[in-house]
């Protein structure tokens, strides 16, 4: 079956879910489109399928601009859809309806954005409605929208950093794409391309009140099987997958949930938007030392910062490998935010007024041009916040240069010492995390350290934390020892009572899965 869009159609399932996970995944389709027919009385005209990620490396950077490493997990949000081409009715009903009430809406006329998202009400279809606002605006349709009866059914857990929000508002992107194809044709519009498609995602999510990075809609749309995505976001969105050497024994990424969830949404002022924001002011005030020309947009992140600061000098290339040469760029960097932010009366956070004040800005220019959302702090980081993000930036360049470096040596690199080289950057990460991001939490640093006890070469957060899931980097052959160990150690004593496929679905391996498809057949 060929695709109208680049994001794949397909006819069997077996192509999205690993040997172990196929029977259950199998299970879980057929009752979605059982549950569809009992629901609406016909069959789904389509199912698309969006994956949830595990972020191996690269946190909270970005939306300063920065590369990052996530996976596609198997676990994913599969939306059944029904197109009415009579009515413009949407209705979006989930397979947990008890704890997800139905969405149902006759779309507004497109210049007043087709429905109303309130980021305030801390709701379910409000990802939904993100996406499906968000795709008709990007393609500017003005047409009166198709109606859509659509079904839900989601296994990423939530609130587990597991991205299971950017799995739904992707599959809502793609389900509204699909439905709303018919206008777009008559219109004599290109459809978009898989690529288009994870640039729609990111601002569509911004609807729900969160100024999140790209990382999760580019890895739930673009991820290709059996590989990890290298995500970069300056000047624009690309993608490159990475490999792990194949010559080498396996290794596995198994994810374990604290069972602490972290919801976004709700914590954002004092927590997610606030560390965009400290990293916002960071960047302008480094810019500001660093003689760089700042645009009248005042957009300018802490990666625009370097670009701009090694373009202004005139950096050095020659017998430098790309990723020396960023591990020198990014190491200058740190250096400088030492200098300028590792004083006495900033290293330990500022007032709002400090920042302003040393941005050159009114607090309500500040606010006006870095503020998108509410935000609520007594002090801001500047030096912890722009010391990770570049530290940060630095391992996930030598992640991926071990990683490339390895599956293209031609003599045997030592397994040993290679995975111990990712886990360190891992572990290294984490303690970023913990002690400059300041975005761990107890138990997240009880679960890495039990890991890492437990045998995993590295372990950290995986996400934006605060809670959620870790994910530690584990030799394949001792994954069900490593888990068994994890389930005792973590949950026995904490959560006695998970048992079965509930706790299964704590700790689990998961492969890599393909980024987001269209189902269309029986
Ligand atoms: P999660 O863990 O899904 O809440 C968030 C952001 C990412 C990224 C990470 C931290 C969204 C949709 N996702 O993910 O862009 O910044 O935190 O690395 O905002
Ligand atoms: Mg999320």
């Amino acid at each position: 079956m060929t695709s109208s869009t680049s994001i794949p159609v397909i006819d069997d399932i077996s192509v999205l879910y690993s040997a172990p996970k196929l029977a259950s995944a199998r299970e879980r389709w057929f009752e979605l489109h059982a549950k569809f027919q009992e629901l609406y009385g016909q069959v789904p005209d389509f199912i698309a399928r969006s994956p949830g990620r595990v972020n191996l490396i690269g946190e909270h950077i970005d939306y300063a601009g920065f590369g990052v490493l996530p996976m596609a997990i198997e676990d994913d949000c599969l939306i059944a859809v029904a197109i009415d081409h009579a009515n413009p009715t949407v209705q979006v009903a989930n397979m947990s309806h008890e704890k997800y009430p139905t969405l149902n809406f006759i779309p507004k006329p497109a210049e007043q954005g087709f429905v109303d998202i309130d980021p305030k009400a801390h709701i379910w279809s409000n990802y939904f409605a993100a996406g499906f606002r968000g795709f008709l605006e990007e393609m500017n349709v003005r047409d009166t929208p198709k109606g859509m009866k659509c079904l839900m059914n989601g296994t990423v857990p939530t609130g587990a950093g597991l991205s299971s929000s950017s799995a739904f508002v992707c599959c809502a992107v793609q389900a509204t794409c699909k439905a709303q194809e018919s206008i777009l044709v008559k219109n004599a519009q290109t459809l978009p391309s898989s690529y288009e498609m994870a640039v729609i995602s990111i601002r569509s999510e911004q609807y729900v009140g969160t100024m999140g990075g790209g990382m999760d809609q580019a890895c739930s749309i673009l991820s290709k099987p059996k590989s990890a995505l290298f995500i970069e976001f300056h000047p624009v969105l690309k993608v490159t997958p990475v490999f792990f050497p194949s010559t080498l024994p396996p290794i596995a990424f198994v994810i374990a949930n604290t069972l602490v969830t972290s919801d976004k949404a709700v914590t954002a002022p004092v927590r997610y938007n606030l560390r965009v924001v400290e990293t916002r002011g960071a960047a302008r005030i480094l810019a500001k030392t660093l003689n760089l020309e700042i645009p009248a947009s005042g957009k300018f992140h802490l990666k625009q910062v370097l670009d701009a600061h090694f373009e202004n000098i005139g950096f050095e290339y020659t017998g430098k490998t790309e990723a020396e040469a960023d591990i020198e760029k990014l190491t200058t960097m740190i250096d400088i935010v030492e200098q300028v932010f590792g004083t006495e009366e900033i290293k330990d956070g500022v007032s709002f007024a400090k920042v302003c004040e040393m941005s050159d800005l009114s607090e309500q220019e500040f606010t006006k041009l870095y503020i998108q959302q509410p935000i609520r702090a007594e002090k801001y980081h500047l030096y912890r916040r722009a010391k990770h993000v570049y530290g940060e930036e630095r391992r996930v360049v030598q992640f991926r240069d071990t990683c490339e470096k390895a599956a293209s040596a031609s003599k045997q690199v030592s397994a040993e010492s290679l995975f111990a080289q990712l886990g360190g950057l891992m572990n290294a990460s984490q303690d970023s995390c913990h002690n400059l991001f300041d975005c761990s939490c107890d138990e997240l640093e009880e679960l890495t350290k039990l890991a890492r006890q437990a045998g995993a070469y590295g372990s950290r957060l995986t996400g934006a934390g605060w809670g959620g899931a870790t994910v530690s980097l584990v030799a394949e052959d001792k994954v069900p020892e490593f888990i068994a160990h994890i389930k005792k150690e973590f949950y026995g004593k904490h959560h006695p009572q998970l048992t079965g496929k509930e706790l299964d679905h704590a700790v689990f391996a998961s492969a890599p899965s393909s980024g987001a498809a269209t189902f269309i057949g029986n």
